[in-house]
C-alpha cells in the first residue's frame, strides 16, 4: 500500500475530527519518524509535546514491556505493588504531599476542577454550587463538555451546549483583570497554562505567573497550573512555573509524563486540598495502573538522566536566534521558551502556514499549523545541536520556496 491508500482508508472508516498533514508514519525513533515509503522526517511536533523523551525511548519501552508481562491492571478496588512506588516517586519529584493518578490530560483538568470545588465548600466555606473558577481567554485544557465550557474558542465549543456553569473568563497575561475578579468571594481557583500552547505559544510577560500566584494567595484562591504541554522539561525547566519560582497549589501533568507511550496524567497537591476527595468520590478504571506507573517512573528518570530541561533551554535559544535570521517575508514573529516555539506566518501570494508545512515535509521536517497562521515547532527534547542545525537548514530551504 502507498501513502494515499492509507489516507483513503482512514477517510472512509474514521471520524473526520482531524485534518492531518498528508504523511503516513509507521516508525519513530528519537527525533525521527519514517513514513510508509521509508522517508525520514524530523518530528517537530512531538505529538503535541508528548514525546519529549524522543520516540520509543528504550528505557521507557522496556518499562512498558516488562510490567506488561507481569500485571497490567488491577483497578483501584485492590492494592498493587507498583502504585505506591510511583506515588512516592512522583510526589517527591515535584514536591507535593499527594498525587491523584488519571489517564488523559483532560481528566487531569477535570480532576483539578473537582478538587478545587471540594476545597471551596469544605475549606473556604463557599456556598454549595456557588464556587467559581477563573480561566483565561485563549485557553486549551482539553475536549470534555465541562472543559470546553471554559473555552473561548468557537471551534472547540460551538454546538456542544448546554455548557457547564461556574467559570469566569479574563484576558490572558492581564494582572489587573485577575485582581478584579479575585475580589469575588465565590472564586475558588485560577486555572492557567503557564504558556498558552494551542493559542499559539503565547508566553506571558516576565513576572505574570508570580504576580498571579501571589494575588491568589492573598485572596485565598487556588493557583492551578495546567502543565500538560509546558511541563516535563519542555520550556527549559522541569516545569514552566519554575521559571518564576511558582509552586502551584494544584499541578496538572500529562502527555510526556509517559513519554508518549500510553495516556498517563497526574494531579498533585498537598493534603489540605487532596484529602477533600474521600474514597469512592472520584477515580477511573485505568488511573494509576501498574504499567502506567512503571512507564511514568521511567519517563521522569529519563528527564533527569539526560538533562532534557537544560538541553531544551540551550537549543531553544539557538532555534529562535537561527529562525530570526531566516530572510523571509512570511516570517512575522518567532516566540517561545525552551523547545516550545511558534512562528507566526504572514500569507504570501496566496500561500500560508499550511503550505509552509507541506514544503517543510518535502525537506524532511514535519510540523503542523495551529489556528491557521501559526506553526508550532516542538521537537523531542533529546534533539542534539547538530540535528537541530540540520533541521534548521531544511526549514530554511522550505521557506526559500516562497521567495
Ligand atoms: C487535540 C495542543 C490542543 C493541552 C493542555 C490539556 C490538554 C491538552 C495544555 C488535554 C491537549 C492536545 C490535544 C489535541 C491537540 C493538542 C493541543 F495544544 F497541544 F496543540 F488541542 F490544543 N491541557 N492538547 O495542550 O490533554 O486530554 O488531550 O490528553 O485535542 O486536538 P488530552
Amino acid at each position: 500500500m502507498k501513502s494515499q491508500d492509507y489516507m483513503v482508508r482512514e477517510e472512509k472508516y474514521g471520524a473526520h475530527n482531524y485534518h492531518p498533514l498528508p504523511v503516513v508514519l509507521e516508525r519513530g525513533e528519537g527525533v525521527f519518524v519514517w513514513d510508509v515509503d521509508g522517508k525520514r522526517y524530523f518530528d517537530f511536533l512531538s505529538a503535541y509535546s508528548a514525546v519529549n523523551q524522543g520516540h520509543c525511548h528504550p528505557k521507557i519501552i522496556n518499562a512498558l514491556a516488562e510490567q506488561s508481562k507481569i500485571l497490567t491492571l488491577t483497578s483501584r478496588a485492590f492494592y498493587n505493588n507498583v502504585l505506591g512506588e510511583y506515588e512516592e516517586y512522583i510526589t517527591n519529584y515535584f514536591g507535593y504531599e499527594k498525587v491523584l493518578p488519571m489517564n488523559t490530560g483532560v481528566e487531569g483538568d477535570e480532576t483539578a476542577i473537582k478538587l478545587c470545588r471540594k476545597w471551596a465548600y469544605q475549606k473556604k466555606g463557599i456556598g454549595e454550587n456557588e464556587a467559581m473558577i477563573i480561566v483565561c481567554e485563549g485557553n486549551f485544557h482539553g475536549r470534555t463538555i465541562t472543559v470546553i465550557s471554559m473555552s473561548s474558542d468557537p471551534e472547540a465549543r460551538n454546538e456542544f451546549g448546554p455548557y457547564t456553569p461556574g467559570f469566569i473568563t479574563i484576558p490572558y497575561n492581564n494582572i489587573d483583570a485577575l485582581e478584579k475578579e479575585l475580589k469575588n468571594p465565590n472564586v475558588a481557583g485560577f486555572l492557567v497554562e503557564p504558556i498558552q500552547g494551542e493559542a499559539g505559544v503565547f508566553v506571558p510577560d516576565e513576572g505574570y505567573l508570580k504576580k498571579a500566584f501571589d494575588l491568589c494567595k492573598k485572596n485565598r484562591v487556588l493557583f492551578i497550573a495546567d502543565e500538560i504541554q509546558t511541563g516535563i522539561a519542555r520550556t527549559g525547566k522541569l516545569l514552566a512555573c519554575d521559571h518564576e519560582g511558582v509552586h502551584p497549589d494544584i499541578l496538572i501533568l500529562g502527555k510526556a509524563l509517559s513519554g508518549g507511550v500510553l495516556p498517563v496524567s497526574a494531579v498533585l497537591a498537598d493534603d489540605d486540598i487532596m484529602l477533600t476527595i474521600k474514597p469512592g468520590e472520584h477515580g477511573s478504571t485505568f488511573g494509576g495502573n501498574p504499567v502506567a506507573a512503571k512507564v511514568a517512573i521511567a519517563a521522569l528518570e529519563v528527564v533527569k538522566e539526560e538533562k532534557l530541561a537544560e538541553n531544551a533551554e540551550k537549543l531553544g535559544e539557538i532555534f529562535r536566534n537561527e529562525f530570526r535570521n531566516i530572510e523571509s517575508g512570511m516570517i512575522k514573529k518567532v516566540r517561545g521558551k525552551g523547545l516550545l516555539n511558534a512562528v507566526v506566518i504572514a500569507p504570501k501570494s496566496g500561500k500560508e502556514a499550511w503550505d509552509v508545512c507541506l514544503a517543510m515535509k518535502e525537506y524532511g521536517v514535519i510540523a503542523k499549523p495551529t489556528h491557521g497562521d501559526i506553526i508550532r515547532f516542538a521537537p523531542p527534547l533529546t534533539i542534539t545541536e547538530e540535528q537541530l542545525r540540520d533541521a534548521m537548514e531544511r526549514i530554511k530551504k522550505a521557506f526559500r520556496e516562497f521567495e
